[in-house]
């Protein structure tokens, strides 16, 4: 939790700073523990939000994150799996609801557990916040659902095929938090109406930080049998050596390093296609506190992005950007075009570690232009 260090704290638990908004109730009290024990980083920048809108975005996020709790758990059997996703948004205005039947090491089981405090607070929500959270929650436990039942048909991981596919599964589990959140900022009266309807730009936000993850935590997701890069990317012939047959399993990426080598850069190109979208959300952000929340996350983004690439401890370890990188990303992102250099910057290490024998050298010098020529064109 290192970034609670360079952000100014602030008491969430202080009445007086927060009105008659019930922050001191002793099942908001548990929401934050909940939102403490869930999100590494999302936590802090959760807290520094304006007013209430902090304690409305801390309960979408522990929401979502019951629901992908659910999702997640490879030990529940599908036929107990699926109606329970596809019922999550009733259950989660449910009185006294909870859920124990979590596998034991599943981290987050917690939140599932104490649900019933979590569907306490979202009904004294203001409807119009509560109606937002039920809809996206709706929207997105049909989309997990939907690629869980395929999943356990084919009696395999999750296996995504394409890329359209990858970038439905990324819509559902983070196009519509992007959706969500925006929503929310103009129903609260701290970004302007029209935010709420910018579908494309803030759906781009969520896919390009989603996608960032995806990539970072191959190795992980790898150990626990889920993979999400898509077969379109790591299962072309012209990655191979010699034209040999391609990997019919993506654990063999491991074997062929030229491949890995390949495909992770095609898949941080495909990352890239997102990045002047987030840019242009973010240029119509006008409350700071807002701003910040949504900024920190894209810089970290990008800086990721640039540490993955070309990079093959990525294969082997969890890799992190350096504690100090982070600590001055923060320090930066406090408004666009700050970002937006940011941006560029990483854009031409990227860039400049390209390599001519890349199959995907040519589009990547091209995301690389596009990030710095709209960096040039609006500031
Ligand atoms: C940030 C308010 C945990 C909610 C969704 C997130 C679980 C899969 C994880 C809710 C940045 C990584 C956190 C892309 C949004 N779905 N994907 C709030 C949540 C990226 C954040 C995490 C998604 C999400």
């Amino acid at each position: 939790q290192f970034w609670n260090f360079y952000l100014p704290k602030r008491d969430i638990t202080k009445k007086e700073e927060h009105g008659s908004s019930g922050w001191d109730r002793p099942t908001m009290r548990r929401c934050w523990e909940l939102l403490d024990h869930s999100s590494r980083s999302f936590s802090a920048v959760i807290k520094e939000l304006d007013g209430d809108l902090a304690r409305v975005i801390c309960l979408f996020y522990v929401v979502l994150r019951g629901l992908d709790t659910i999702e997640d758990d490879m030990s529940i059997p599908d036929d107990v799996k699926q109606p329970l996703l596809r019922s999550f948004h009733e259950k989660t205005v449910t009185p006294g609801w909870n859920f124990n039947g979590n596998g034991p090491d599943e981290k987050d089981r917690i939140v599932l557990v104490d649900y019933h405090v979590v569907v306490d607070e979202l009904l004294r929500l203001e409807p119009a916040c509560r109606d937002t959270i039920i809809d996206i929650c709706r929207k997105m436990e049909t989309g997990m659902a939907d690629f869980a039942h395929r999943a356990a048909l084919s009696s395999e991981p999750l296996t995504i095929d394409t890329i359209k596919e990858y970038d439905l599964y990324c819509h559902y589990v983070a196009g519509l938090v992007g959706e969500g959140l925006s929503r929310l900022f103009s129903v609260t009266g701290k970004e302007s109406a029209s935010l709420a309807h910018q579908l494309q730009l803030s759906n781009s936000l969520g896919m390009f930080l989603q996608k960032t993850n995806i990539i970072r935590d191959f190795q992980e997701d790898a150990n626990e049998r889920r993979f999400f890069w898509p077969r379109e990317i790591w299962c072309l012939p012209e990655y191979s050596l010699d034209g040999r047959t391609p990997a019919t399993d993506i654990l063999q990426l491991l074997q062929e390093p030229q491949r890995a080598r390949w495909v992770q850069s095609a898949m941080v190109v495909d990352a890239l296609r997102h990045s002047c979208d987030a840019l242009d959300y973010l240029r119509l952000l006008r409350n700071q506190s807002v701003f910040n929340f949504a900024a920190i996350p894209a810089a970290m983004a990008i800086a990721t992005l640039d540490l993955c690439f070309m990079n093959s401890d990525m294969f082997e370890r969890n890799i992190k950007i350096r504690k100090a990188k982070a600590a001055d990303l923060i320090m930066r992102s406090t408004n666009p075009r700050e970002v937006a250099l940011i941006f560029k910057e990483y854009a031409r290490s990227i860039h400049a570690k390209a390599s001519p024998s890349d199959p995907n050298f040519l589009r990547i010098s091209v995301a690389c232009a596009k990030i710095d020529q709209w960096t040039e064109r609006n500031y």
